[in-house]
């Protein structure tokens, strides 16, 4: 069960406060209940199931042949993906977290759809991130529900405060990177895990060195989230080793966009 701290719940919420950015700093996550409305995804829902086509998506077994399918962004566009990844009150909060600017790094659409998603092994998102250039772990990511998330269908895992540990080594075997599996199992027994129950709309932000993976989806209900990682700006990557996470100015859009936005034209 989530601290109470850990849920921010008000339905007028606008930034965090001091408090709130105390529990992310402990915990390494804060979870904000109906950071979005229903309309607001349902209509990403809407907009993903028309524009995401089989040539876009990604697929990403696990080790027992479960397969989850993504579809990533390099960069922030002038879609509707881009009104979440820009939007003010994702971006505004991550800029209080850190304390400065930031710029979208990654976006990724994760479809675990109903028996035959696949598991994510325990991982930090920095070790990879480590890897591509960033000096500093002022990394983050804030991770949308566009399904309820539950322990049945995958919902995300996290070991509360394990940020603290700093980066663990992850060693490239084949296509995967493999975290430290020693340390693992040290961290399992020293911090609680947290399995992270979500509603449509509710917004995770966790620390770019949290550690965090998910089950596969044996229920008979999809898993769909949105997953937007930022960087601050202080951070941008002093070689350039992949198409994304590359500097670009983050054009922020204000909290109407989306439902503002035109998706006829
Ligand atoms: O949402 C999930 O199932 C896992 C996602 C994840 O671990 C990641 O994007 O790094």
């Amino acid at each position: 069960m989530l601290y109470d701290s850990e849920l921010v719940r008000a339905s007028n919420f606008e930034t965090f406060s001091p408090d709130h950015i105390r529990t992310y700093q402990e915990s390494g996550f804060i979870l904000v209940k109906s950071l979005f409305s229903t309309d607001e995804v349902a209509r990403l829902k809407a907009y993903a199931q028309q524009t995401i086509t089989p040539q876009d998506v990604i697929v990403k077994g696990d080790k027992t042949g479960n397969e989850t399918k993504l579809r990533m962004w390099n960069r922030p566009e002038d879609d509707l993906y881009g009104m979440f990844s820009r939007n003010e009150r994702i971006v505004d909060n991550t800029e209080l977290l850190f304390g400065e600017p930031v710029y979208v790094y990654s976006a990724k659409m994760i479809l675990k759809n109903a028996r035959e998603g696949g598991a994510w092994e325990w991982h930090q998102d920095y070790g990879y991130w480590y890897n591509y250039g960033c000096l500093m772990p002022s990394m983050n990511s804030c991770t949308i529900a566009i399904d309820r998330a539950t322990r049945e269908n995958g919902c995300l895992q996290v070991l509360r405060g394990s940020h603290k540990m700093g980066r663990i080594n992850h060693d490239r075997i084949n296509e995967q990177y493999v975290i430290d599996l020693e340390r693992v199992e040290l961290a399992q027994k020293r911090f609680e895990l947290e399995h992270i129950d979500m509603q449509p709309g509710d917004a995770l932000f966790f620390d770019g060195n949290i550690l965090h993976r998910s089950d596969s989806n044996q229920s008979e209900h999809n898993r769909w989230s949105f997953i937007v990682s930022y960087n601050t700006v202080s951070n941008v990557p002093y070689k350039k080793v992949r198409e994304y996470g590359n500097y670009e100015p983050l054009l922020k859009v204000p909290r109407q966009a989306i439902m503002e936005f035109d998706l006829v034209s």
